[in-house]
């Protein structure tokens, strides 16, 4: 399936990995890649050098287009952003903010750039910056998320800019076609890349994934400015309590503090961040990232006829 993304890119399938914290790394990047998708490192809030090891690391092991996510809360970010240029990394998403600033070290060094946005209003602006494609992510999303859906989000930035939009928050190929149908021409997929077979996330996580229903996400933090949606437990509890009496910003930091890595690493789901999607509902069972590429692949073909 050809679209401005693939020719943009030069992968084969229309598919962008989320650039997830603590679970994007090498291998998972490495593998949808060479399952013809974008694959993606996370920087997050990784230490820059660790983030240049990363991009060494999965160029041993794909020769496929691959790119860096750079997280915009991070204070290291201007570190990875020029990182990201000296190992010649040709694509970046970005997420949690504003990279206007990066734009032109980026556009100068021939990296493309696909800005993570959450409004119409950042969309335009990104464009207007250079931006090469849009990802469009909608509240659904697991993680740090904005306050519209995807099916409102999605036509509404298709509308607003000339340069190809790229739809989150998919993980089947029903989802896939639906986001053909609103104008995206490629769709980028988070969750349903956690519990892939070369996913390194620790096994009580991605059967937590795996068990989800559709009403078991929640969204913390939306007092402090930083809205994140993660599958419910103790510390969600513990937190959305806090957070209705009033606790102070730094409360709050203190019960998420490492939280992610808690879930991820040491697969602690009752005290950590179990980061994921309202899509996990739809998530069933560990495949690899090819059988998740290519299976929703065919399913969205059918659907959407030969033309697709
Ligand atoms: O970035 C994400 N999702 C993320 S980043 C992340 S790491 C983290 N962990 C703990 C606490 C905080 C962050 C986990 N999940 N998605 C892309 C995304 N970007 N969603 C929404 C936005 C966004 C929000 C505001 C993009 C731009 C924006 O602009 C605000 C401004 O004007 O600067």
């Amino acid at each position: 399936m050809k679209t401005r993304v693939t020719e943009l890119l030069g992968i084969e399938y229309p598919v962008i990995q989320g650039g997830m914290a603590w679970v994007a790394e090498h291998k998972l990047a490495a593998a949808v890649a060479n399952a013809g998708g974008l694959g993606l490192i996370g920087a997050a809030s990784a230490p820059p050098e660790v983030v240049r090891e990363e991009i060494r690391k999965a160029k041993e092991l794909t020769d496929k287009p691959f790119g860096v996510n750079v997280m915009l809360l991070n204070p290291n970010a201007e570190e990875v952003a020029k990182i990201v240029v000296e190992e010649g990394v040709k694509v970046v998403t970005t997420g949690a903010g504003n990279p206007a600033k990066f734009m032109k070290l980026w556009k100068d060094n021939g990296v493309k750039v696909i800005p993570v946005v959450a409004s119409v209003a950042m969309a335009k602006m990104m464009e207007r910056a250079g931006a090469d494609a849009i990802v469009a992510e909608g509240m659904e999303s697991g993680g740090h998320i904005g306050a519209q859906t995807t099916m409102t989000l999605v036509p509404q930035v298709v509308d607003a800019v000339n340069i190809p939009v790229v739809a989150a928050g998919i993980a089947d190929g029903r989802g896939f076609a639906a986001a053909r149908m609103l104008g995206a021409e490629a769709v980028q997929m988070g969750t349903a890349f956690v519990v892939a077979k070369e996913s390194i996330v620790h096994e009580n996580y991605k059967q937590r994934v795996i068990k989800a229903r559709d009403i078991d996400s929640e969204v913390t933090g939306a007092s402090t400015g930083h809205p994140i949606r993660v599958l419910r437990n103790k510390m969600t509890r513990e937190y959305l309590k806090k957070e209705e009496e009033g606790a102070s910003f730094e409360e709050l930091e203190l019960l998420t503090l490492g939280s992610l890595r808690k879930a991820v690493m040491e697969g602690d789901v009752v005290n950590g961040s179990v980061m994921a999607g309202q899509i996990a509902g739809l998530i069933h069972e560990e495949k690899t990232c090819k059988e998740i590429i290519e299976g929703m692949m065919k399913e969205a073909e059918a659907l959407l006829g030969a033309k697709a």
